[in-house]
């Protein structure tokens, strides 16, 4: 069982659905969850669940992100915690923490990487006339939204779509594979697959 530290900003959708599949997956405890924000709604979903909370706030570091990165890290070290998990966290990490914690970050991103890193994601795959959307959990490098991809699924996209349809058709697929990534990585014995591998699995039944 690995102990899992997952860095939070906002909702927390998907730090829930690591909570929800942690005990039915079986190789990943959270042991802990970071929020740079004050009011992040994932903070109340920790509490909820009887996980562990620290809220570094990285406006109290100023300009300093390598001091403010380096509480993070006294603190996932102080807890035990193996591998992160950025679930919606809003801050560039510095090759400082990134080198730190080498092969042990990982992040889901709401397209499939190398397609449309950064953000508007939806709109601007709208944009491009893309047939198929989806979600990336991927090992996290200092060039954002770049490192070693874990996991993909994908979903079609149709004439009607929206930005806002599409974040909300996708958002129970991110929840159905970042658990399934982290579990994967945390059981160890992954690497790349050699032939191209498409998941379909069942989604949470629940709406978060
Ligand atoms: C990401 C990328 C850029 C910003 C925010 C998030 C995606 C995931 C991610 C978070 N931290 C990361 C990654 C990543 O892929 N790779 C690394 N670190 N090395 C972004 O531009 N954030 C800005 C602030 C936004 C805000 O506070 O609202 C910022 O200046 O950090
Ligand atoms: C998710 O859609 C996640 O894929 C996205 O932010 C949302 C966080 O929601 N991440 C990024 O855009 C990273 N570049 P959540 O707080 O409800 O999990």
């Amino acid at each position: 069982m690995k102990k899992v530290g997952v860095l939070i900003s906002g909702r927390g959708s998907n730090l829930q659905a690591l909570i929800d599949a942690q005990a039915r997956l079986g190789a990943y405890e959270i042991a802990l969850v970071v929020s740079n924000v004050a009011d992040a709604g994932g903070l109340a979903r920790a509490e909820a669940a009887g996980i562990a909370t620290r809220m570094i706030e990285h406006r109290a570091f100023g300009k300093d992100r390598e001091r403010f990165e380096r509480a993070i890290d006294a603190i996932l070290r102080a807890a035990g915690i193996e591998i992160v998990a950025l679930a919606g966290f809003m801050r560039v990490l510095t090759p400082y923490f990134v080198n730190a914690w080498r092969d042990k970050i990982l992040n889901i991103h709401p397209s499939l990487l190398p397609a449309f890193p950064g953000r508007d994601t939806h709109a601007r795959a709208l944009e491009a006339g893309v047939k198929l959307h989806g979600c990336t959990v991927h090992l996290v490098r200092e060039a954002v939204d770049d490192g070693p991809i874990l996991g993909q699924a994908a979903i079609a996209v149709t004439p009607e779509d929206t930005p806002e349809s599409l974040a909300a058709r996708l958002l129970p697929v991110e929840h159905a594979l970042y658990p399934l990534c982290l579990a994967a990585f945390a059981g160890g014995n992954v690497q790349p697959a050699a032939f191209p591998l498409a998941l379909n699995f069942w989604v949470p039944a629940k709406p978060r």
